[in-house]
């Protein structure tokens, strides 16, 4: 291959240069992909945990917690028992116009994770560990089921 003699780069190096540059920046994207992925994870935990101190003080009024099977019912439930004026209420709010939201349309809101999904409550014996209460969040990928889900 003749090489080119004025010091400047013949077209290989070039695509080679391209290439190294491409590889970084597609590392560099992952990453931030990656951080933003478990921002907003940590974010999730965060409201999960203001939830769950929410919860705690309801049952204080209340006597127990709200029901709830893990439905999309159940997290209406939840808003309007922690959100709702009702009784001592509310035991929880935000300034945040992004942490409720109707995700079904059908006038009721719930209280939502990072990425606008309803967090979901279930209340009761089927739980593992004695637990009084489980909050799921489906997570960046929006499905139940898999390893990103957030749990409290
Ligand atoms: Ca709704
Ligand atoms: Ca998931």
């Amino acid at each position: 291959m003749p090489r080119n003699t004025s010091g400047g780069f013949t077209i290989v190096e070039l695509l080679v240069v391209i290439a190294i540059i491409t590889t970084l920046a597609g590392l560099l994207m992952g990453g931030v992909m990656i951080a933003k992925k478990g921002a907003g994870t940590k974010h999730t935990k965060i409201i999960m945990g203001n939830i769950a101190m929410a919860l705690q003080n309801y049952k204080t009024d209340a006597g127990d917690f709200p029901p709830g099977n893990g439905d999309i019912a159940s997290s209406e439930t939840l808003y309007s028992m922690l959100v709702g004026t009702s009784g001592f209420g509310p035991y929880y709010s935000s300034n945040d116009s992004k942490s409720f939201r109707d995700t079904n349309g059908n006038g009721k809101m719930e209280i939502v994770d990072t990425w606008g999904r309803p967090i979901l409550y279930t209340r009761g014996e089927s739980l593992a560990d004695n637990k009084d209460f489980e909050l799921l969040s489906a997570g960046p990928d929006g499905e139940v089921g898999t390893d990103d889900d957030v749990k409290f």
